[in-house]
């Protein structure tokens, strides 16, 4: 590891302030060769003039911030150079940078890399690092930020310390059968062993709330054509994003918008029409039913569903009535509408055109986010695929180990456990897993 990496690690664009960081050994080097100064203070910020060490040409006027590693965000040398923000001044400087020895561009998420290898972080901490910068909404955010101060790496080096701890005690109890040891390890073992398994279990079971707010809670909007589904969608994200017409069967894909709500993120999709009696046609007909068919299916994978019934008909759609469920949230829309008493039981009434009933809408809407999402739990959710794996793997190893009829087999199964979660926060060997995790970063962290 003893190239020195450099890359922009502000956004992208003309900026008041663009930050270029340097991390590695050349870093400070290449810092006293830009200026033609030594002699830098570490964590003293200093106004310098940066030119091209071989043609002395002027890059910018500077703010260098250096940093001694370990007392750095990756542990190595680092320098940060808080530039001028505009396009030439950051392609000049990088091009000086360039020209340095053992000097290149850093890999996307590499910053943050070396800061897990150098033991600066734990891998959910880095994870974190990755979902903060993409947080979106103030939940997400918290979520974020929790993880990053260890939230979840407490809890699973918790559950790795005590079920090293229990591997020892029956390490021993195989190791000197006769020995004078305290009586009833064996039972301790596995009382400790059955709480973990009670606990990692409702870990488990925790409705994939960690995971839904990072992904976004899916919101689908269904109904019959002509409900108004595409214009309650538009007037949900107060933007023109779906396509309106009273030509029935105009959204023939599903279209989605981002919204926040409350602070948890939502994925609203609008979707094609419910006419089942025209799945299977021909042409244009069939183009819809294609449609429907994703429509149906983004309804079976949705967190909520907003099935939308048009209150100006004689009768509500059958097809829509058809998916009602516990996921759902009844809408009955064109309220406006003269002949519209007939408001369906449950259905909350609204005219999207008439901008009747939509706050009622939104704020019906956020009650059931916030009690898939359990906002009031204190303990901390799983937040990725990859540590739900790794979790479940421990668990069951842990099951096995309480069928398991020699203590040696029981060990083994306690190691295998202690290895998949120890994986999730890197404790255990993960080089394996480290280009996957860190290619989703952006290059700059
Ligand atoms: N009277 C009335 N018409 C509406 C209302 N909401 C939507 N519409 C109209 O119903 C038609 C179908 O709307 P659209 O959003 O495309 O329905 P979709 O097929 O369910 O997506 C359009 O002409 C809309 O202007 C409403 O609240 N009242
Ligand atoms: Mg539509």
């Amino acid at each position: 590891m003893s190239d020195t990496i450099y890359a922009l690690a502000s956004g992208m664009g003309r900026a008041g302030v663009a930050v270029v960081r340097v991390s590695g050994p050349g870093s400070w080097e290449s810092l006293e060769a830009l200026t033609s100064k030594k002699g830098f203070e570490p964590r003293l910020a200093q106004l310098v003039t940066l030119s091209h060490p071989d043609s002395r040409e002027t890059l910018d006027q500077t703010l260098v911030l250096p940093f001694k590693g370990p007392a750095s965000y990756t542990g190595e040398d680092v320098v940060e150079y808080h530039l001028h923000g505009g396009r030439a001044v950051i392609d000049a400087v990088i091009g000086a940078l360039s020209a340095q020895k053992n000097h290149r561009m850093a890999e996307p998420g590499e910053f943050t890399r070396r800061a897990f290898e150098n033991g600066k972080m734990d891998l959910t901490a880095a994870e974190a690092v990755a979902d903060l910068i993409d947080a979106e909404t103030q939940a997400q955010k918290i979520q974020a930020l929790s993880q990053m101060d260890g939230a979840l790496s407490n809890l699973y080096e918790g559950w790795v310390d005590s079920l090293t701890n229990s591997l020892a005690h029956l390490e021993a109890d195989i190791e000197f059968p006769d020995e004078d040891l305290p009586e009833g390890i064996a039972p301790e073992v596995t009382d400790t062993i059955q709480k973990l398994i009670v606990e990692i279990d409702e870990h488990l079971n925790d409705n994939r709330r960690g995971e839904r707010l990072r992904d976004g809670i899916q919101v689908v909007v269904i109904g019959a054509p002509n409900a108004g589904k595409s214009s309650l969608v538009n007037a949900l994200a107060q933007r023109d994003v779906a396509i309106i017409s009273d030509m029935a069967g105009t959204t023939r894909d599903v279209i989605e918008v981002h919204l926040d709500l409350g602070g948890y993120p939502v994925v609203l999709a609008d979707t094609a029409g419910l006419r089942p009696d025209q799945i299977g046609g021909e042409g244009q007909e069939q183009i819809e039913s294609e449609g429907i068919r994703r429509a149906l299916q983004r309804g079976e994978e949705a967190d909520i569903a907003l099935l939308v019934f048009d209150a100006s008909e004689e009768v509500p759609d059958p097809h829509t009535l058809n998916l009602i469920d516990e996921r759902s949230i009844l809408v009955a829309n064109k309220m406006d509408d003269l002949f519209s008493d007939n408001i369906m039981a449950g259905a909350i009434g609204i005219s999207v055109t008439k901008n009747i009933g939509l706050p009622d809408l939104l704020k019906v809407l956020e009650d059931k986010i916030k009690v898939l999402m359990d906002s009031a739990r204190e303990v901390p959710s799983l937040t990725r695929q990859r540590h739900r794996s790794h979790v479940e793997e421990g668990l069951e190893a842990l099951a096995r180990s309480q069928k398991a009829d020699l203590p040696e087999l029981m060990a083994e199964d306690l190691r295998l456990s202690i290895r998949a979660l120890g994986r999730i926060t890197g404790r255990i060997d993960v080089e394996d897993l480290l280009d996957v995790i860190f290619k989703d970063f952006c290059i700059g962290k």
